[in-house]
């Protein structure tokens, strides 16, 4: 498919502008809760984002999908699909703390009802910081080229980790965040996995781990990672939308997974 890659690009990255714009007008009003659950809150503004989103891209690419956090657009059989998380890091967003991002991927249909993404913009309007990547070339944060870190041992390492939205998932993780704890330089949780993909494809991190991740959290952030030279590895979890991730470097999986093993058979065998 001969896809105008610079032109969705530029689209993408005013839709995430509005957007961040958006939350920023809104950071210190009171936030309209349209539901919230045990480890997760949904507001009003992720929907109006994501309204404001989908005019955007879908008035420059009227014949492709979009998947969003809060809903479907367009025709969902097209062989272009956005996926889009409107605010990305909502609970830190509810409750002011300013670390929460858009997150904008395209993908291209290909075989099988597989996609494979073409296009990844993440925008954290608290701190004015753009990550872009288009497949084949480099990854950019505001324009700038940038690498994931070459750090090799785990002790020098500071790991990103998430606990999702399910208590299965917070039973799944916490052994391994016990066990890496003493394992590592610092363990970090930042509540967006977007900007800690970023930070891991930007160097901040050398590595990120969350299990029940949703697609629209990760695809664009993920394209940025492996632009950046790091190892986006991910694996769907029963259901098909939602993963088990170990982002990294490209260079501390194996040793993540080994403590990740060992953390997970001492729960089995205790
Ligand atoms: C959030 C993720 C985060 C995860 C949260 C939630 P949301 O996404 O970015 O990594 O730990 O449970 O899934 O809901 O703010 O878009």
């Amino acid at each position: 498919m001969n896809l105008p890659c610079q032109r969705a690009l530029h689209c993408a990255v005013a839709a995430a502008r509005a957007a961040g714009r958006l939350m920023l007008r809104h950071r210190a009003a009171p936030k309209k809760i349209n539901l919230q659950s045990r480890y997760d809150i949904k507001l009003e503004l992720d929907v109006r984002c994501q309204k404001l989103i989908e005019k955007t891209l879908l008035r420059s690419f009227p014949d492709s999908a979009l998947l969003g956090e809060e809903g479907l657009a367009g025709p969902q059989e097209s062989p272009l699909r956005w996926v889009v998380d409107p605010i990305d890091g909502t609970v830190n967003f509810t409750y002011g703390v300013p670390h929460a991002c858009v997150s904008i991927a395209l993908q291209e249909r290909l075989d099988a009802g597989q996609f494979s993404t073409v296009i990844g913009v993440v925008y954290d309007p608290f701190c004015n910081e753009l990550w872009t990547a288009i497949r084949g070339g480099p990854a950019r944060l505001n324009g700038k080229v940038i690498h994931a870190s070459r750090r090799k041992k785990l002790a020098e390492a500071v790991v990103a980790i998430g606990f999702s939205k399910t208590r299965q998932s917070l039973n799944e993780s916490l052994p391994v965040f016990n066990a890496l704890v003493p394992r590592v330089r610092k363990i970090r949780m930042m509540g967006a996995a977007a900007l800690s993909l970023t930070y891991v494809a930007s160097g901040r991190f050398d590595a990120y781990i969350e299990a029940g991740v949703s697609l629209w959290d990760i695809a664009a952030a993920g394209l940025i990672l492996e632009c950046a030279g790091g190892e986006f590895w991910h694996r769907p979890l029963p259901g098909g939308r939602q993963y088990r991730m170990i982002a990294n470097n490209g260079l501390l999986r194996a040793k993540l997974e080994r403590v990740a093993r060992s953390a997970r058979k001492n729960v089995l065998s205790s």
